[in-house]
């Protein structure tokens, strides 16, 4: 249902002024009439900072000379990202964009907030989970005052599903719930994650998400969607039985971990198309369109069992 651009990958190491090894994973956010890319990139020391890049098209992008956002020096941060920055995902909500980006140290993986309102200057605002979640996207809307995210915890005890939480000012978060579990004997047996920020759609929430798969051959990363009623996000109207993308082109199936297509971000166009965006094979960032309307009737015609 994805239709690939043909000029993929659209980003990758050689396109960045200074040394890294790989560019993907990206959030992507229109800003200004032009296309804003916040992307991750591992270093040779193995840990990840964030690059940005722009662009007029929303596939021809330019990278800054410098990075937009490497692990912190103050603390209480500096203490939970000693081992990288990584994964971040945009929201445009109330005047400001708010990125969401997973940090990791000694202690775990976590995930913070910061703020940007021209993508100059960034501040970092608070960690708002404890170690082992990954994963999170915010709504761009308030509910009955509350604001909304999705989220996943990170560990083997409990299965890697997609959560639902609500918080009052953004820093704060509770009152979780399980919304998607991964299916035994599916493409995501292995786990689902949230994936791009939720994009708004008359019929609810489109929700594009990764599930995993793991096979003799390791794990594949593939992409699926699901749909959530507009006022009460934490209520499923479907969730898609088939992915929506699996890793194809050679760069999807071959480089830093194989076999992986790994959203953090879309971007909606008038017209009811959607630009995806994912990194392909944790190694450089490709980009696609697709109907709205169709990936809404997918998870409306052929659902599956949420939980
Ligand atoms: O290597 C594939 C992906 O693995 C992890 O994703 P998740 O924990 O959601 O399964 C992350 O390390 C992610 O960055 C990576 O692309």
């Amino acid at each position: 249902m994805i239709r690939r651009y043909e000029g993929n990958p659209i980003l990758t190491k050689a396109d960045v002024p200074y040394p890294v090894e790989t560019v993907h994973n990206a959030a992507v956010v229109k800003h200004e009439g032009r296309y804003v890319m916040v992307f991750r990139s591992h270093l040779r020391n193995g840990r990840s900072i964030l690059g940005l890049a722009e662009s007029d098209d929303g596939f021809r992008f330019r990278v800054r000379p410098k990075p937009f956002l490497v692990p912190a020096e103050q603390e209480p941060f500096a203490t939970y990202e000693e081992f990288g920055v990584e994964d971040p995902r945009i929201c445009r909500l109330e005047g400001a964009y708010w990125i969401t980006y997973s940090a990791y140290s000694r202690h775990g993986v976590r995930v913070a907030l910061a703020r940007t309102e021209d993508f100059e200057r960034v501040e970092r605002i608070a960690l708002i989970t404890q170690a082992d979640m990954r994963n999170v996207v915010l709504f761009p809307a308030r509910f009955a005052g509350l604001y909304a995210r999705l989220d996943r915890p990170h560990t083997e005890i409990a299965p890697w599903s997609i959560w639902i939480s609500w918080s009052p000012d953004l820093v704060h978060w509770g009152d979780s719930q399980i919304l998607i579990r991964p299916l035994p004997y599916h493409w995501d047996e292995m786990k689902v994650g949230p994936g791009a920020t939720p994009i708004r759609t008359p019929d609810g929430w489109l929700n594009i998400f990764h599930g995993v798969f793991r096979t003799m051959d390791g794990a594949v990363y593939r992409l699926g969607v699901a749909l959530h009623d507009l006022e009460d996000p934490a209520r499923l109207i479907g969730v898609a039985d088939d992915w929506i993308l699996q890793p194809e082109d050679p760069w999807e199936r071959t480089g830093y971990v194989h076999n992986v297509v790994f959203t953090c971000g879309a971007v909606a166009e008038e017209e009811g198309t959607l630009k995806l965006y994912w990194g392909g094979a944790d190694t450089v960032m490709c980009a696609g369109t697709a109907s709205i309307a169709e990936l809404v009737e997918l998870c409306r015609r052929k659902p599956r069992p949420p939980l």
